[in-house]
C-alpha cells in the first residue's frame, strides 16, 4: 500500500515541509556559489566584499538551519507515521510546521533587509551578518532572534506530535517493541530537547533582550558556550535522519535486510547519551575556559566517535548482504552487483563514503592539540561540506528521489538526471572540500571574503595556491549545477496524481526487535542519564565563565594588549629585570663555577 493513499493528510504535511526544505535549498546554494566564486576571487561582480557576510549568513541559516529542519520535520513524520501506522496528531503537528515556517521566514527577511536596503523596524535597520554561528559579539536585529526562537519552539512541537502519536500507539500495543523507525525519532527528538536548552537560553535570555536595548553588555563567552551546548548536537540532529535513511531504507534499496536492529538502537542511544556534553570542543582556543574542561571535552568526543564506527559496520554489512542477495561474489566483487543505476541507492551510497572522509577529519578537528593547527581555517568548511554538507544534504536528496513518488502518486521525472546529480554532487564535493581541507592546512581563514592580504603569500607546501582557488570555485559550480538538477527533477515531478503503487514495503532486519535487550527501548532511563552527563560536563565551565566574566558581562576587566611598540618596552623590561639577572649572578654564579 502506498504512504499517500494509506496517509493522505500526513502525506499532504510531509509534502509541504519539504517544498519549504527544497525552495530554503535552491536559495542558499545560489548564495553559495555567489561567495565561492567571490572568496576565491574568480568573479567578484555580484556582491560587495561587505555584503559577503550577509550572504554567508543567509547561506549558512536557510541551508544548515532551515532546509535541514524542515526536511526532518517531514523525514520523521513519514517514519513515525509508516512505523505505527497511523496518521500523524494533525493539529499539533500543522501548529509546528506554521511556528517554523513563521520563524525561519522572520530571521531570513532580517539577514536579507541588510543587503536590500529594507525599513527599519522597531527603531532598527534590519541586518543579521552574524552568521549561522550567531552567539555575541556579532549582534542581529531582534526580529532574526525571535525568528530563531520560533524555529526551535516549532520543533518541539513537532517533536511533541511524534510523542502523542507514540503515546496513542502505546496504548493499543502495550507489550509491543518500539518500531525501528520510530524508535529512531524518539531518541533524537530526546537528544534535541536537552540540545535546544542551551540555545533557548542563549537566544530569549540575552540575545533578543540585548538587541532589543534592554541591557548593555552582554557576556560573549556566556553566550558562546551556551550556542555550542546546542552547536554540536545540532550536528547528530543532521545526521541521526540521515542514519535512519540508512539503516532502514538502505538495505532495502540494496536488495538486502538490515544486518541488526539491536546494534542500530543501541547507536540511537549512544548519540542520546554523548552528544551534548562534548560542545567545548568547538571552544580549544577559547580563554576563560580552562584546560581541563576542554580535555573532558575531547575524551566524551573520542567516544562519541563509536556510533559512528557502528554505523559504518552495520550498514556496510546490510549493503553487503543486498549485495550477495543480487548475486554478488568475491571480497569486493560483490561492490558491482549493487544497483548503482538507482539514483536513491547511489546518493546515500556515496553520501556514506565522503562521510568516512568527513569522520576522519572531524577526529582531527577534536583533537585539543591538532585543532590549534586548523580552528578557524579553511578547512574547518571542509569538514563540514563533507558532513552536514553531503553526508546529510546528499542522502537527503538521495531519500527523496525514493520517497517523493510515495508522497504524490507520480514517476520521479527522470531517473537519469537523478543520477547525473548525485554523481556530479559527489565529484563537485570531491574538488571543493579537498581544495578547502588544503587551504587550511595553508593557513586560509575561513569567513573572509577576500582572504588574499597585501604583501603576504600563503606558504603552499604542494601546488599552489591559486590552483587550489581554482579547483574549490568548480566544486563549487559542480555542486550549484547538481542542486539546480535536483530542484528542477522533483519540481517536474510534482503535480496532479497519475498512478498509485510507487511505494515498495521495506525488508526486515536479519537479526530483529526481538533480539534486543528490553532495556534499550526504556527512553526514559536514557533521558535521565543523557541529561545527568550534561549537568556533569557543563556546571562547573558555566559557573567558572559566569562567577570570571559575569552573567551579563559587568565586572570584566579588558584583556592587557600590548600596543606599544617593542623598541620602547625593551628598555624598561630590561631595567625591570637587571635585579633578577643580578641575584641569578649572584646565587648561581657558584654553582655554575
Ligand atoms: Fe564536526 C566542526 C568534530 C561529525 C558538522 N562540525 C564542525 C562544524 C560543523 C560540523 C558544521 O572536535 C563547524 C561549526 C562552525 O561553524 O564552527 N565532527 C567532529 C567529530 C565528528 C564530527 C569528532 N560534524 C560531524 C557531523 C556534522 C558535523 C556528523 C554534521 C552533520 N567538528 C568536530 C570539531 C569541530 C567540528 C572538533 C570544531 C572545529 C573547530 O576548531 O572549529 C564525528 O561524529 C565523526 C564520526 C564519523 C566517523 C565516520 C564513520 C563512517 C561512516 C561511513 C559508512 C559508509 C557507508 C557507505 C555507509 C567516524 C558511518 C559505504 C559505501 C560503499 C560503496 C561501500
Ligand atoms: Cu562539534
Amino acid at each position: 500500500m502506498v504512504f499517500v493513499d494509506e496517509y493522505p493528510k500526513t502525506s499532504k504535511l510531509v509534502r509541504r515541509q519539504f517544498i519549504v526544505a527544497f525552495v530554503a535549498l535552491g536559495i542558499g546554494a545560489l548564495f553559495g556559489i555567489v561567495q565561492a566564486l567571490h572568496r576565491t576571487g574568480v568573479f567578484r561582480g555580484l556582491i560587495s566584499s561587505a555584503d559577503y557576510y550577509t550572504l554567508l549568513t543567509g547561506h549558512g541559516v536557510l541551508l544548515a538551519l532551515v532546509f535541514t529542519t524542515f526536511f526532518i520535520a517531514g523525514l520523521f513524520g513519514w517514519a513515525v507515521t509508516s512505523s505505527l501506522q497511523q496518521e500523524l496528531p494533525q493539529r499539533v503537528a500543522w501548529w509546528a510546521f506554521r511556528l517554523m515556517l513563521f520563524g525561519s521566514v522572520l530571521a531570513t527577511v532580517a539577514i536579507l533587509g541588510g543587503v536590500m536596503g529594507a525599513p527599519s523596524i522597531l527603531g532598527q535597520d534590519l541586518s543579521a551578518d552574524v552568521l549561522f554561528t550567531f552567539y555575541a559579539p556579532l549582534q542581529a536585529h531582534p526580529l532574526f532572534y525571535v525568528g530563531a526562537a520560533l524555529l526551535i519552539v516549532g520543533s518541539w512541537l513537532a517533536g511533541l506530535a511524534y510523542f502523542k502519536s507514540l503515546w496513542q500507539w502505546r496504548a493499543e500495543n502495550p507489550d509491543e517493541r518500539i518500531p525501528l523507525q520510530a524508535f529512531m525519532v524518539l531518541t533524537t527528538m530526546l537528544m534535541w530537547y536537552i540540545a535546544t536548552i542551551g540555545i533557548a537560553i542563549a537566544v530569549v535570555g540575552f540575545l533578543l533582550p540585548w538587541s532589543l536595548g534592554l541591557f548593555d553588555n552582554i557576556n560573549p563567552l556566556l553566550t558562546r558556550t551556551l550556542f555550542w551546548f546546542w552547536g554540536h548536537p545540532v550536528v547528530y540532529f543532521w545526521l541521526m535522519p540521515a542514519y535512519l535513511l540508512w539503516y532502514t531504507v538502505l538495505p532495502t534499496l540494496s536488495g538486502g535486510r538490515l544486518f541488526s536492529d539491536p546494534l542500530a538502537r543501541v547507536v540511537f542511544v549512544l548519540f542520546l547519551l554523548l552528544s551534548t556534553p562534548v560542545g567545548i570542543h568547538h571552544q580549544y582556543v577559547d580563554p576563560g575556559i580552562a584546560e581541563g574542561f576542554k580535555m573532558i571535552a575531547m575524551t566524551n568526543t573520542m567516544f562519541l566517535l563509536l556510533p559512528s564506527l557502528l554505523t559504518a559496520f552495520t550498514v556496510v554489512a546490510s549493503m553487503e548482504h543486498g549485495a550477495r542477495q543480487r548475486g554478488g561474489t568475491g571480497l569486493f566483487g560483490w561492490l558491482r552487483a549493487l544497483p548503482w543505476r538507482n539514483p536513491a541507492f547511489t546518493g546515500m551510497a556515496l553520501a556514506g563514503l565522503m562521510f568516512a572522509a568527513g569522520g576522519f577529519s572531524g577526529m582531527i578537528n577534536a583533537g585539543m592539540n591538532i585543532n590549534y593547527l586548523i580552528h578557524n581555517t579553511l578547512w574547518v568548511p571542509g569538514h563540514f561540506h563533507l558532513t552536514v554538507g553531503t553526508a546529510v544534504a546528499l542522502t537527503f536528496m538521495a531519500g527523496t528521489y525514493w520517497l517523493w513518488p510515495q508522497l504524490t502518486n507520480r514517476q520521479l521525472y527522470s531517473r537519469p538526471i537523478g543520477l547525473a546529480q548525485v554523481v556530479i554532487w559527489f565529484v563537485g564535493m570531491a574538488l571543493m572540500s579537498n581544495a578547502m581541507h588544503v587551504m587550511g592546512l595553508f593557513g586560509v581563514p575561513r569567513r573572509t571574503a577576500e582572504p588574499q592580504y597585501q604583501g603576504f603569500d600563503f606558504l603552499a607546501s604542494f601546488g599552489s595556491i591559486t590552483e587550489f582557488r581554482l579547483q574549490l570555485a568548480l566544486g563549487a559550480t559542480l555542486l550549484f549545477i547538481s542542486t539546480v538538477l535536483f530542484v528542477g527533477n522533483i519540481a517536474a515531478s510534482s503535480g496532479t496524481p497519475k498512478r498509485s503503487g510507487h511505494g515498495r514495503p521495506l525488508s526486515q532486519p536479519l537479526s530483529g526487535a526481538a533480539d534486543s535487550p528490553a532495556v534499550l527501548d526504556n527512553l526514559r532511563l536514557w533521558f535521565g542519564i543523557a541529561m545527568v552527563l550534561v549537568v556533569l560536563a557543563y556546571t562547573l565551565p558555566l559557573v567558572s565563565i559566569i562567577d570570571g566574566g559575569g552573567l551579563l558581562g559587568r565586572g570584566v576587566e579588558p584583556v592587557p594588549v600590548i600596543a606599544e611598540p617593542l623598541t620602547t618596552l625593551a628598555e624598561p623590561l630590561s631595567a625591570a629585570a637587571e635585579p633578577i639577572t643580578e641575584w641569578a649572578k649572584a646565587t648561581l654564579g657558584g654553582v655554575l663555577r
